[in-house]
């Protein structure tokens, strides 16, 4: 056929899927949060009812094309999820770019209308609107470049105007990626609220010099998943209040290390602290090294031991457990947080039973609920 011969088809074809578009109540991707019924022969509804419908977003929020060129028009959001699928700055087993598709995929069970047990909330039926973006377009040939990607779409997703008329200043929870899109994510942050202190829960200080992990190779490849805190250092971007949580891998220099991360502006919390002073015991010291001021919370996955997140690049053994951890985030209610993240879930090398994926999504819930819990203007 002629494309002459075809044009009055397509014509047909797009004017008719806009009225259809008209008619669906945001969202249209997730099955859960539904659009307008539609019933088929014998009045059996076809659009509602299962969590498992339709295409797979983070806890079945609403999907918006936060990336949108100019003059498109974009939903308003409180907090956007964004995945940063990017994993070429890893030293040891890659796969995350897999961790925001692997993260949605242990997120299907999580739908907006559950009611936590132990406080009677609901993080995505409060104040904020909480939507998936999807993932920011990153090359997987061009570590630079992509980072580059990266930065800017976290600024255009964290620079539109909120729902909220009280708090109108969306923040976001990326889902990684390596380690290194942190970086990223700390300079978007930066830019929009000025320096922050960072709580980073990790097994791995992740406050190497260049110079020692990577950089005596090339400058480029020093910035990687084991660089990126003393980079956001140098680069002026967090505050010298900064805590690390869960720490336990091996030091690459015996007080060099250490040196450079009390430079960086860090203390530690070691993964057997918890045994000494408890949960609630790292919970105080954790929220007195920040005090008031403006957050960041970085989750490296490894945090956790193996046995309760398998599916990661560089695990640690002898790691907190999922329950330990979850408390812990829970009990930094009160804390201004303006920007976190899930990041080195690799879920290739996760179980049949979605052990890492499963952790990661109840993360994410948590990470949104200390958002929601503490609105912040700028
Ligand atoms: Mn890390």
């Amino acid at each position: 056929m002629q494309l002459t011969q075809l044009l009055p088809h397509l014509l047909i074809l797009q004017s008719s899927s806009r009225a259809f578009a008209r008619k669906i109540t945001f969202p249209s991707v997730s099955g859960y949060q539904s659009q307008e019924r539609l019933f088929g022969q014998g009045g059996i509804d076809v659009t509602t009812g299962s969590m498992f419908a339709g295409l797979t977003t983070y806890a079945n929020l609403p999907y918006v094309h936060c990336l949108a060129g100019e003059g498109e028009e974009v939903e308003k959001y409180d907090i956007a999820i964004l995945g940063a699928p990017f994993d070429t700055g890893v030293t040891a087993r890659p796969g995350a770019r897999y961790g925001p598709g692997g993260i949605r995929q242990g997120s299907r069970r999580i739908v907006p209308d559950e009611w936590d047990i132990e406080t009677g909330e609901n993080v995505f039926l409060d104040w904020a609107k909480v939507v998936d973006c999807g993932d920011a377009p990153l090359t997987f040939l061009d570590n630079t470049v992509a980072l580059e990607q990266l930065d800017e779409s976290h600024k255009i997703t964290s620079g539109r105007s909120g729902n909220s008329s009280e708090y109108p200043f969306p923040r976001i929870v990326t889902l990684g990626g390596d380690h290194t899109t942190t970086l990223s994510a700390l300079r978007s942050t930066h830019q929009k609220w000025g320096k922050v202190s960072v709580i980073h829960f990790d097994s791995h200080l992740d406050t190497w010099d260049p110079e020692v992990l990577g950089g005596g190779i090339s400058h480029y490849a020093g910035i990687n998943h084991g660089t990126f805190l003393h980079i956001a250092h140098e680069e002026g971007l967090i505050r010298n209040t900064s805590i690390h949580a869960g720490i336990r891998a091996p030091m690459v220099r015996p007080k060099g290390d250490l040196r450079n991360d009390l430079r960086c502006g860090f203390q530690i919390v070691m993964a057997r602290d918890i045994d000494r002073i408890g949960v609630s015991g790292i919970i105080q010291r954790l929220k007195s090294r920040v005090g008031d001021s403006l957050v960041y919370i970085s989750v490296d996955i490894d945090v956790l031991d193996p046995a309760y997140a398998p599916a990661t690049g560089t695990a640690e053994v002898g790691g907190w457990t999922t329950r330990e951890l979850l408390s812990v985030l829970d009990g930094l209610r009160g804390l201004k947080v303006v920007g976190a993240d899930v990041v080195e879930v690799a879920p290739i090398y996760d179980n049949p039973g979605e052990t890492t994926v499963l952790a990661a999504a109840e993360i994410v819930r948590s990470l949104v609920g200390l958002m929601v819990n503490e609105p912040v203007k700028i």
